[in-house]
């Protein structure tokens, strides 16, 4: 028995294969431990012979399997080892880095101008009512000049805004009738606007506005003239020409000069030479006075720009649609450079 017992274990090449082994001799069930059983039977002479003989047995198949274990567990591990070798002088793979959207670069340059200049940044919802986004910026319901604003409706009385005006309003609201108020707020819009080269029905504008004593048309003209320069570099051409917002007065809107055409005139700037990049003006006495400020004491300009025709223009990107197709070889170009 012990002699068949030996040759098992020897010829286990697993664990799970000795531990088979171990069950079936030195178990509850086993040749031994049945041995020991019938101890009872036997004469009191034959009873510490066969009981020694049994413990020898098993105390050999017992060391013999332990012997083994310790050979199979130790080239377990030595297997486990060398598969899970790391080769730590192979090269490594690059990791593909990712970068800002254009646009957010663009916005944050365009912050960061401003907050040298003082402004502060602000934000509003763009699920907004129709009073901050019309009403409260002297566009009552039935104002023709609502029609300037193609409307994405949510009910009668919410929509998704037009544009980042509605900050204007609330914010001077929140100031409660004392000035001085100079801000930015750059967010999301929506228009009901065919999408074009240079229109799209969801886009970003950027809003400022100044009030306070004695703020005249000249600052809004100085101010703009220092972004454009800024932005643009002192080589580029920017013109105002008169405009009408409901919420302004006198109103504007600036232009600049086609970089892609050098103002020949191209299929970006419909062949005029130049594209209008903001609308400005003096805040209207109506928006003041709904707001709570006293528009005799106070007076404050405002104007509202969009950064993807900025970036087009500072970048020369022909489409807008590139902005929002999310295609890499595009967004690439503006990402870090490795
Ligand atoms: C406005 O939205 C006014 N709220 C701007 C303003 C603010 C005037 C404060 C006076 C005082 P307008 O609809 O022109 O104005 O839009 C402003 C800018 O947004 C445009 O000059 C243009 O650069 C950009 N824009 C307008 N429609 C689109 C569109 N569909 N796709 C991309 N950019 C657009």
């Amino acid at each position: 028995l012990q002699q068949e017992a030996l040759e098992k274990i020897e010829q286990s090449q697993e664990l799970k294969q000795l531990n088979d082994v171990r069950v079936a001799y030195l178990g509850k069930k086993g040749p031994i431990t049945e041995v020991l059983k019938g101890m009872g039977k036997l004469s009191a002479e034959e009873r510490p012979k066969m009981g020694a003989l049994a413990n020898e047995v098993r105390d050999a198949i017992a060391s013999a399997i332990e012997s083994k274990q310790q050979v199979l567990e130790t080239a377990a591990i030595e297997k486990q080892l060398q598969e899970e070798t790391i080769d730590v002088t192979l090269p490594g793979r690059p990791v593909q880095v990712g970068s800002h959207h254009p646009l957010t670069s663009l916005i944050e340059e365009i912050e960061d101008l401003f907050i040298s200049m003082g402004y502060k940044v602000e934000e509003g919802p763009e699920v907004e009512k129709d009073y901050y986004n019309f009403e409260a910026l002297n566009l009552p319901k039935g104002h023709p000049a609502r029609d300037m604003q193609d409307s994405f409706y949510i009910t009668e009385d919410i929509l998704l805004r037009t544009h980042t005006s509605p900050v204007q309003a609330r914010t001077m609201e929140r100031h409660g009738g004392k000035g001085p108020v100079k801000i930015i707020c750059p967010g999301k819009v929506y228009r009901r606007d065919n999408d074009d080269a240079t229109h799209s029905h969801q886009f970003m504008q950027i809003e400022g506005l100044v009030v306070d004593e004695n703020i005249r048309m000249s600052d809004l003209k100085g101010t703009l003239n220092v972004f454009a320069k800024k932005m643009f570099g002192e080589d580029r051409e920017i013109r105002l020409r008169p405009s009408f917002f409901p919420f302004t007065e006198p109103s504007v809107e600036m232009d600049i000069s086609c970089k892609i055409c050098g103002g020949v005139g191209c299929s970006v700037c419909k062949k005029t030479g130049w594209i209008e990049i903001l609308g400005a003006g003096m805040v209207h006495p109506n928006v003041l006075e709904k707001a709570g400020f006293d528009s005799k004491k106070y007076t404050g300009f405002a104007f509202g720009m969009g950064p993807e025709r900025i970036a087009m223009l500072k970048y020369g990107i022909d489409d807008i649609r590139h902005f929002y197709t999310n295609d890499e070889r595009f967004l690439m170009q503006f990402g870090q450079k490795e």
